[in-house]
């Protein structure tokens, strides 16, 4: 490997792009990012980074081909991180092509950016596979060999990703490698994933800014960790003496029931379930802290077909024993329990920080309830 450290980032605003360049720059890379022309300010995650020396941004854009043989041109990395993608599994069924085309050949946009700039040989690749692979599982605990079956038009995209990045690898050697990474959240996941939608709910309602949350398929499972410890394996796969994909996760299952019912306790909401299907409700049935004794008896979460997906990934569970032994990873450094805490611990001030002492519904909630965003 050369011993210049310059890393070129794809999806730098997003939730693990900005942790990873937190990560790489406490190694003393250089770090790139590349960045889309957005109306609106959407660089929050990595604002804290701008202005720092060793940190770069560059307009670019997984579409355009032209734009990113630039971009990695100008910068000539040692190592790239492709984590740009529209990531929203239920958005894939209302945009699967634009999914496909980022998610898909966006992959091979970068990997022939990389050889038209004759990089082949010395830039190493990372590309942000995911537990959706699996889908409708075949297996579980789902580890390296278990078979694939993609079940939306996010995780048949992300299929393809996976596949020429280990065609690139055989067919021109080079360094490229997939992180089969399952779910990871933290306090700056996007606030319609559903761990972030329930912690955000629940801070709101226990300080009395919202009414009610509505959720979807409340059975789901899920491999949760906490994504600060997840952007360290994409950094370790990348030094391995081979390149190899790798299956990132906890080993330990969740369902989003649970999930809620943690976070509303944290906020200070006691709930219980009761009924079945799209008539279960999550009713408060006491209260501790700084929640108002109001909320006991009413309903607090309810279940809405808005959130259901036309077909549902319902059982990921992961084993992640080759990342330990070969890898050194440490998938227990942040317990389920602990990663919810963050959470709404975070949403808690955050929520208070946002000040408004009426009883104002965000524009996101009032959507988020009337389905008009997912
Ligand atoms: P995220 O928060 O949604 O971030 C996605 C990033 O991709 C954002 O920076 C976004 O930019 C960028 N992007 C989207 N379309 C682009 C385009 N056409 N050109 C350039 N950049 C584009 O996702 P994340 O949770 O950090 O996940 C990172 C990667 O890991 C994604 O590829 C995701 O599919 C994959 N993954 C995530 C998980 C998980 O649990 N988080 C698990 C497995 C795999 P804007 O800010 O401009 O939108
Ligand atoms: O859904 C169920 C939903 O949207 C998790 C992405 O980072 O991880 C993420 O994809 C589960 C699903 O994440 C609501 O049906 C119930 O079964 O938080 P999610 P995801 O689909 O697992 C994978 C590994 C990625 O690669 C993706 O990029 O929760 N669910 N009720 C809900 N989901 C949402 N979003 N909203 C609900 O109200």
């Amino acid at each position: 490997m050369e011993n210049r450290k310059v890393a070129l980032i794809t999806g730098v605003t997003g939730q693990d792009g900005s942790y990873l360049s937190e990560l790489l720059l406490e190694k003393g890379y250089d770090v790139h990012g590349v960045i889309r022309r957005s109306s609106v300010d959407y660089r929050e995650r990595i604002a804290h980074l701008e202005g720092q020396p060793n940190f770069h941004l560059h307009y670019g854009d997984l579409g355009d081909s032209m734009s990113l043989v630039k971009v990695v041109g100008k910068v000539q990395p040692t190592e790239i991180y492709n984590l740009a993608a529209q990531s929203h599994v239920q958005v894939s069924f209302d945009s699967p092509e634009f999914t496909a085309d980022i998610d898909a050949t966006g992959v091979l946009r970068v990997l022939e950016a990389v050889r038209a700039c004759h990089l082949e040989k010395t830039c190493r690749i990372y590309q942000a596979s995911t537990s959706e692979l699996y889908g409708k599982v075949e297996e579980v605990p789902q580890n390296e060999n278990t078979p694939f079956h993609p079940y939306s038009p996010y995780a048949v995209a992300k299929l393809y990703g996976f596949w020429i990045i280990k065609e690139y690898r055989e067919a021109y050697d080079m360094f490229c490698c997939s992180g089969i990474l399952f779910n990871h959240e933290s306090e700056r996941r996007g606030e319609t994933f559903v761990t972030r939608k329930i912690t955000l709910a629940a801070a709101r309602i226990a300080q009395g800014r919202q009414d009610k949350l509505f959720l979807g398929n409340l059975d789901s499972l899920r491999d949760w960790g906490y994504a600060k410890d997840y952007v360290e394996c994409m950094w370790l796969i990348l030094q391995n003496d081979k390149p190899e994909d790798f299956v990132i996760a906890t080993g330990e299952q969740h369902s989003v029931r649970q999930f809620t019912e943690l976070a509303f306790r944290r906020a200070g909401i006691e709930l219980k379930f009761e009924g079945e299907g799209i008539h279960e409700k999550g009713i408060c049935v006491a209260v501790s802290g700084s929640a108002s004794a109001d909320l006991v008896g009413k309903t607090l979460v309810e279940v809405s077909e808005d959130f259901y997906r036309p077909t549902d990934v319902v059982n990921l569970w992961g084993d992640p024993t080759k990342a330990k032994a070969k890898l050194g990873w440490n998938p227990s450094k942040t317990s389920f329990e602990q990663l919810v805490q963050i959470m709404v611990d975070h949403d808690m001030a955050k929520v208070a920080a946002e000040g408004a002492a009426a009883k104002v519904r965000t524009n996101l909630a009032e959507y988020l309830e009337k389905g008009i965003v997912k």
